[in-house]
């Protein structure tokens, strides 16, 4: 049997339960093949067997009280997946989803995406159970406080930088950081998307977002074209979506669809953004509400419905395993010709052999939506550097890195002889800065 064949069977017998981790690993591990296979020292030193395996898992309890005075218990979760190149770097997902094969499945994406960014950054991930959907702000406040009286002791600034993810955004790491700050007496960068009067950096709220429309726009240049006039549609309607939304619209595309975790909402005139983030950014309320405000937009139950829109361009920038076989069959069908992931893992194993099939371009996540790391990498740097730079200095730097990402994957996927294909590119390239740091530090 081969190196990456026994090395994903074990992973399986060892971790058993964990599908989406297993998804994420059979993803990566068969890409790898003709790299390993030209590097024999890797098997040697067992790599792979140490690159899918965390350097250390932690996982707490989380007791808070909630507005009744009732004790809450929420599972912790922080995976400190690789720190081979930098610091561990990873957002925090607060969903009731959120188990530790979903977070072992976004630490082991991030260690590639991370690479691919071309910046020092390593690969980890956390978050809880917890779900801040309808709870008052005391209570995510006591949440974030409780999750952060046990997380502090296992990051710092340069250890292990959490971020925001689903359910963690700008009030969240805001709780987050107050108690680290209390706890440690510290005021550093110790999580990234902080607000601007307390250390974060312009562009961070946009960057995943604008990062994955920017490296749309330069796939689609490579090929003579553009975003202007095409039709578009985005999954989701939270931080990714919205910004994605804002850029793909300033560019001259037509977005007609997203939606939330209830429905989605279609509008043929194209998404009226100023509602959409006015519904989901200022009032937490739900996207049906669009189309009670804007006539001629349809609200639907049910999300998969989507996918059956016709578009130019899909960009599912919602969660993992959103798009399946058969709604990449009813993409390609109505003539989709580029999907870029804004999600972590959108796209089933089999919705991608789809587009592939078809001749889609398709941009896999870790280098699509990498753009949101990069730019927590800059807010790093300017916060040990005590420096703030401006909106255009740094959107500037966010454009060159994923111009630099999208080179890289086309050239490792040429150079490996996939012409096109962008899963093999992105893995291929954000593993081989990782496995030469690996080698270099021996066996640990
Ligand atoms: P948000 O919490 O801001 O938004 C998430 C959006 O996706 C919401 O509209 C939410 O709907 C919807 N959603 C969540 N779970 C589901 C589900 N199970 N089914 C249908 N819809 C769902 O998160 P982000 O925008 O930050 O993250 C979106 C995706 O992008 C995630 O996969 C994340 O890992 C990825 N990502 C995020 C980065 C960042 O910088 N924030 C960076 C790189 C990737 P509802 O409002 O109903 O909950
Ligand atoms: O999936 C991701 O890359 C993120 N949620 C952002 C992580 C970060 O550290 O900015």
């Amino acid at each position: 049997m081969k190196y990456v064949e026994r090395v994903l069977e074990n992973l399986k017998k060892q971790n058993p339960n964990e599908p989406e981790f297993h998804q994420a690993a059979t993803e990566i591990l068969t890409t790898l093949a003709p790299v390993v296979e030209q590097h024999p020292e890797y098997e040697a030193a067992g790599l792979l067997e140490r690159l899918v395996e965390p350097e250390r898992v932690i996982m707490f309890r989380v007791p808070w009280v909630d507005d009744g005075g009732k004790v809450r218990v929420n599972k912790g979760y922080r995976v400190q997946f690789n720190s081979a190149i930098g610091p561990y770097k990873g957002g925090l997902r607060f969903h009731p989803s959120v188990n530790l094969s979903i977070i072992k499945f976004l630490g082991l994406e991030q260690i590639l995406k991370n690479s691919l960014t071309g910046l020092p950054i390593g690969g980890g991930k956390g978050g809880s159970d917890f779900d801040p959907k309808g709870k008052s702000d005391r209570e995510v406040m006591a949440f974030c406080q409780s999750f952060m009286t046990e997380l502090y002791r296992h990051i710092g600034a340069d250890t292990d930088v959490p971020a925001g993810d689903i359910g963690v955004g700008g009030r969240e790491i805001g709780y987050l950081f107050g108690q680290y700050k209390r706890i440690r007496d510290e005021h550093v960068g110790v999580l990234t998307g902080r607000g601007l009067s307390y250390g974060g950096s312009l562009v961070r709220t946009e960057a995943t977002g604008y990062g994955l429309v920017y490296i749309t726009e330069e796939a689609l240049k490579a090929r003579g074209d553009s975003l202007k006039g095409k039709t578009v549609i985005i999954s989701g309607s939270g931080n990714v979506a919205i910004y994605a939304c804002q850029k793909a619209q300033s560019l001259g595309a037509k977005v007609v669809a997203m939606y939330d975790s209830n429905g989605y909402i279609y509008d043929p005139n194209g998404i009226k953004l100023d509602i959409v983030k006015d519904i989901k950014e200022v009032k937490r309320g739900r996207i049906k509400e669009y189309a009670q405000r804007v006539s001629g937009a349809t609200y639907t139950e049910g999300c998969s419905g989507i996918w059956n829109i016709p578009c130019d361009v899909a960009l599912p920038c919602a969660t993992q395993n959103e798009i399946d076989e058969n709604s990449a069959r009813a993409l390609v069908k109505n003539g989709v010709k580029l999907v870029a992931e804004g999600a972590n893992m959108p796209s089933t194993l089999e919705a991608i052999e789809v587009f592939q099939k078809n001749g889609v371009v398709f941009l896999p996540a870790k280098a699509a939506n990498a753009g949101g790391v990069a730019t927590s990498a800059l807010e790093m740097a300017q916060s040990s550097g005590r420096m703030f730079w401006s909106f255009e200095e740094v959107d500037e730097k966010l454009k060159e890195i994923m111009s630099n990402v999208y080179r890289n994957i086309d050239g490792a996927a040429k150079e490996y002889g996939f012409e096109g294909n962008y899963v093999m590119g992105a893995n291929i390239a954000g593993f081989i800065k990782v496995a030469t740091a690996m080698m270099a530090h021996g066996i640990v």
